[in-house]
C-alpha cells in the first residue's frame, strides 16, 4: 500500500533555485506559511520514504530511542484511524534521510532569517479514510507545546508523501495568526471540535482566515510555531501519510517554565538530550537535535 507510486510525478529541476526569493520571505513572515512553488524533494527520495514508512509499521527499527515510553508510538494493535509516530528520524534510516533533507533546512534557514538549523522533531502523521471526524487535527499552536524553548523562530516542515487532494483533510493555516496575539493554550491537536475551537479562536479576536493548502507531491509547506494550524478529516479512500519536521533555529536554548497548570513544563526531548554545563537539557545534543543547516560564512 505505500510503496507503490501514484503514476508520473514533477520532479526537482536542477535549474531551479530551490530556496524562496526575499519576497517569498517577507509573505512567509506577514502570513506565517509557505509552500514551495515547484518540486524540491525527488522522486527517489519520497519513494524511500514511503519504504521507510512500510518498515516502519511492520515494526522494523534500525535504531531505538533511550527511552520506552512519553512520546507517541502507534502500533497496529492500537487500531483507529488515526496514527502518529514520534522521532521517526530517530528510529529509521529512510526517514531519518527525508527529515535531515538539507534543502529543506536550507528554506527553514532562509524563511526565519537564521544562521543554523537543528532538528527539534518529527512525527510520522497517517489519515487513514473515514466518513466521521475521527481524523480530526484541532486547530492548534506548535509553540504551545514548546514552552521550554527560548527561541522565537521555530518552524515546521509538512510533507505530503501521497498526493493529498481536497477531500483528504491537508494541512490548513490560519494566515497571519502568529500576529495576532499568543494562543499558549492551543495545545489543542487532540481536539476533534473545529467549530468550537473556532468560535473561541473568534472570541479572542483572531481573524479567522483560513487558507487550506495545497501541497503537491515533492513539495513542502513550512508554517510558524505560533501559526494556527489543524487539518479536517480524511474524507478520501486512501490514506494521507505526511511527515512533521519541527526545527530550531541554532540559538535556541533550554529553558524551565511551567505548563497551562503551572507545573514544569516538559518536552520529550527533556528526556532525550544529554546535559549541558548548567545541568538543562541540551538542545544541541548531535544525535537527538543534528544541526542540518548552516548559512556559509559570508
Ligand atoms: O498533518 C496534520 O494534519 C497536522 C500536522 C501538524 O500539526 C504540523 O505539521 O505541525
Amino acid at each position: 500500500m505505500y510503496t507503490s507510486t501514484d503514476g508520473p510525478r514533477a520532479t526537482p529541476h536542477s535549474s531551479i533555485d530551490p530556496l524562496p526569493s526575499d519576497e517569498e520571505v517577507e509573505a512567509f513572515q506577514r502570513d506565517g506559511y509557505y509552500v514551495t512553488p515547484h518540486p524540491v524533494l525527488s522522486d527517489d527520495l519520497i519513494d524511500r520514504a514511503r519504504y521507510g514508512v512500510a518498515r516502519y509499521y511492520e515494526g522494523e527499527r534500525d535504531w531505538r530511542l533511550p527511552i520506552t515510553g512519553g512520546y507517541l508510538d502507534w502500533r497496529p494493535e492500537h487500531g483507529g484511524l488515526l496514527r502518529i509516530n514520534d522521532y521517526v528520524s530517530l528510529q529509521n534510516e529512510q526517514l531519518r534521510e527525508l527529515c535531515g533533507n538539507p534543502t529543506i533546512a536550507a528554506i527553514a534557514g532562509h524563511l526565519t532569517r537564521s544562521s543554523e538549523i537543528r532538528l527539534f522533531h518529527d512525527q510520522l502523521i497517517t489519515k487513514l479514510p473515514s466518513s466521521d471526524a475521527s481524523t480530526v487535527v484541532g486547530w492548534h499552536v506548535d509553540q504551545a507545546y514548546w514552552r521550554t524553548c527560548t527561541s522565537e523562530r521555530m518552524l515546521t516542515a509538512w510533507i505530503p508523501l501521497v498526493e493529498v487532494n481536497k477531500e483528504m483533510g491537508g494541512l490548513a493555516v490560519i494566515r497571519g495568526s502568529h500576529l495576532q496575539g499568543t494562543q499558549d493554550w492551543m495545545t489543542t491537536f487532540n481536539d476533534r471540535d473545529l467549530p468550537a475551537l473556532e468560535a473561541r479562536l473568534a472570541a479572542a479576536g483572531v481573524q479567522m482566515r483560513i487558507a487550506e493548502l495545497n501541497v503537491p507531491l515533492g513539495c513542502v509547506s513550512f508554517h510558524l510555531g505560533k501559526t494556527i494550524h489543524g487539518s479536517k478529516p480524511n474524507h478520501g479512500t486512501t490514506p494521507r501519510i505526511a511527515l512533521t519536521v519541527h526545527y530550531q533555529d541554532g540559538d535556541n536554548r533550554y529553558r524551565a517554565q511551567s505548563d497551562e497548570h503551572g507545573r514544569p513544563a516538559l518536552h520529550v526531548n527533556d528526556l532525550l538530550c544529554r546535559r549541558a554545563p548548567d545541568g538543562n537539557p541540551d538542545y544541541s545534543d548531535p544525535e537527538i537535535c543534528p544541526t542540518l543547516w548552516r548559512a556559509e560564512a559570508q
